[in-house]
């Protein structure tokens, strides 16, 4: 498994720090966000390490394609994919990335504005 030592969310995979996992398969892990903006607030991400999704969308195995179809899993789990939902990969500090390890947050169960902020 490609893995960062100081990588906070490979801690998470790696079950060294803990966290409320929601749905899991043998490439990615949906968590709860640990500081919630929505009733549904879930971070979806590849174990494997990646920094953003432009290095995820390189990796060319297929990778992308699991965390988006974990994110849908995660949506109709949480009884938001009929209403809608967010689905939200910031991408860089100035698009208010703060964990380089890509995740996708999976946001539902309200309305949700746009633009966001
Ligand atoms: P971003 O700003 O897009 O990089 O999102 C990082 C998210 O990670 C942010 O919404 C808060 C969440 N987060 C930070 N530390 C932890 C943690 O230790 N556990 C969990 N579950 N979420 C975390």
């Amino acid at each position: 498994m490609v893995s960062e030592a100081d990588c906070l969310f490979c801690k998470i995979v790696a079950g060294e720090i803990p966290a409320k996992i929601v749905h899991e398969t043998d490439r990615t892990l949906a968590f709860r966000d640990v500081n919630p903006q929505a009733p549904t607030h879930v971070l979806v991400v590849p174990k494997d390490h990646y920094p953003d999704a432009a290095a995820l969308a390189a990796a060319d195995h297929g990778l992308a394609d699991d965390v988006l179809k974990a994110a849908h899993a995660v949506a109709e789990q949480e009884g938001v994919a009929g209403s809608g939902y967010r689905l939200v990969f910031n991408t860089g500090a100035e698009a208010g990335q703060t964990v380089f390890h890509v995740h996708g947050h999976v946001l539902g169960g309200r309305g949700l504005t746009w633009p966001p902020g």
